[in-house]
């Protein structure tokens, strides 16, 4: 597989294939003699992201030594890290730095925590303004886009050239492909996580938002739409739900076709497929992509922290937002490059040619969308839409009743009737 090689060798250079230990044993050294120690808590459990995000702080506390040094402690999975940042205002142990998804940034601003990074990014008219506008709450910017990914078509390149199918372009191609391959195979090809992720896909490439005038709407009639065509398609026999793991942890169990999916399971999904694996923007219409969830973080500094921590904090994220830190990223992990002079960058531009698939991440980040930016959305999106979704995939409650259902929760939950 020659495509991969650059990417493996970049994993390789990242730490992944031999020491990930490694690099966490050379950071408490690093910090074991700094004078300063910025923490950052983050939601990478393994894999590149987490060996990338090691090695970027390995050379930035290269470059500092006798000043600061920056410690990355992972806290889990994404969820574990927001709930444990909670846990930590109570406590007043907080970090100088952390992930934060956009509605994470939007919780912690009610409690006033965060400082504002205006004025302290070098590189601020380089990133992509579309990522730096979801981290701007009134007027003022509280976010690096960092980690920040967007979904794309993965697919199974032998599974397509066996039957004779292109890789589809539009919805109804889309469906109309993985209904072909399943027929054929006697089994369903697209595999989907029934999750809020997944859903956002459809939903959105249907012609759904979430807010309107202000409200949050979780049953619209293109949500509905949406997940009918979700429960459909497993009826049917073209849609596999995933309901244990990551998409990637499941190949092996059956005939893979397609699935639409984080750009940053790009380096889990290489490793994984036994199959000449393809990457390309999701289907949309005639005209033009279907829009992709921006997922991922970005990195936020908290106020209640000292000052000279406070000060290697804004340092290092200069470091990471600098062309070539995000170019080594992007190239290593599948994240958007959020700095637009990465791709200039001789390491990317290796990547690229080896690699022409990556353009594909970079393309489908001018078709993406955002989730809502609310305080509330993170408990919505999993323990209310989440759970509805799921119900109606495995058939306990229709899509119009889940959503329903789902739609009185977000209105009880956002007028304080519960919690
Ligand atoms: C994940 C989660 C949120 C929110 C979205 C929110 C909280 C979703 C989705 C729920 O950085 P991303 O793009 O991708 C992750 C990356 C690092 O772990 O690699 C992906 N991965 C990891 C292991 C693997 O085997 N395969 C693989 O693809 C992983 O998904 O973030 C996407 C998945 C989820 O975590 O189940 O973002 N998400 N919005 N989480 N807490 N809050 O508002």
């Amino acid at each position: 597989m020659k495509k991969a090689t650059v990417l493996l060798a970049l994993l390789a250079l990242a730490g992944l294939a031999s020491a990930q230990q490694k690099a966490e044993d050379v950071i408490k050294a690093q910090c074991e003699k700094a004078p300063v120690v910025a923490e950052l808590w983050h939601g990478f459990r393994g894999g590149a992201p987490r060996a990338a995000l090691e090695n970027l702080a390995v050379e930035f506390n290269k470059m500092n030594v006798g000043k600061g040094c920056v410690r990355p402690i992972s806290q889990g999975g994404y969820r574990d890290l927001s709930t444990k940042i909670k846990a930590a205002f109570a406590a007043g142990n907080l970090p100088a730095m952390a992930q934060a998804f956009e509605n994470n940034i939007a919780l912690y601003l009610e409690a006033d925590a965060l400082l504002p990074l205006d004025g302290r990014l070098e590189y601020l008219g380089d990133l992509n303004p579309f990522f730096v506008n979801a981290v701007k709450f009134n007027g003022k910017l509280y976010g690096l886009p960092f980690n920040k990914s967007v979904q794309v078509l993965y697919f199974n390149r032998d599974l397509l050239s066996k039957h004779g199918v292109d890789v589809p372009g539009t919805l109804d191609g889309f469906i109309a492909a993985a209904k072909k391959i399943s027929e054929a195979e006697g089994e369903p090809v697209y595999w989907f996580r029934p999750d809020t992720s997944t859903y956002a896909y459809w939903f959105f490439n249907m012609g759904g938002t979430y807010l309107h005038d202000g409200k949050v709407v979780v049953n619209s009639p293109e949500g509905v739409k949406a997940l009918e065509t979700l429960v459909q398609g497993v009826k049917d026999g073209w849609a596999k739900p995933i309901t244990s793991g990551y998409i990637n942890q499941n190949f092996g169990k059956g005939v893979y076709g397609f699935s639409t999916d984080s750009s940053a399971g790009y380096s889990y999904y290489l490793r994984a497929a036994k199959f000449d694996l393809g990457i390309a923007t999701l289907p949309g219409t005639a005209e033009h992509p279907g829009y992709g969830l921006v997922q991922g973080t970005n990195l936020i500094v908290f106020k209640d922290v000292d000052v000279k921590q406070q000060a290697v904090a804004f340092q290092f994220l200069n470091f990471v937002s600098g062309s070539k830190a995000q170019a080594l990223f992007a190239a290593a992990t599948g994240y958007v490059p959020i700095n637009l002079k990465a791709v200039d960058e001789p390491v990317l531009q290796d990547h690229l040619m080896e690699n022409p698939d990556f353009q594909v991440v970079i393309d489908q980040a001018n078709y993406a969308a955002f989730e809502p930016a609310i305080p509330e959305w993170e408990q919505i999106r999993f323990d209310i839409l989440g759970q509805a979704i799921t119900e109606a995939v495995l058939g306990k409650a229709t899509p119009k009743e889940a959503l329903d259902k789902a739609q009185k929760q977000v209105e009880d939950l956002l007028s304080g009737k519960i919690r």
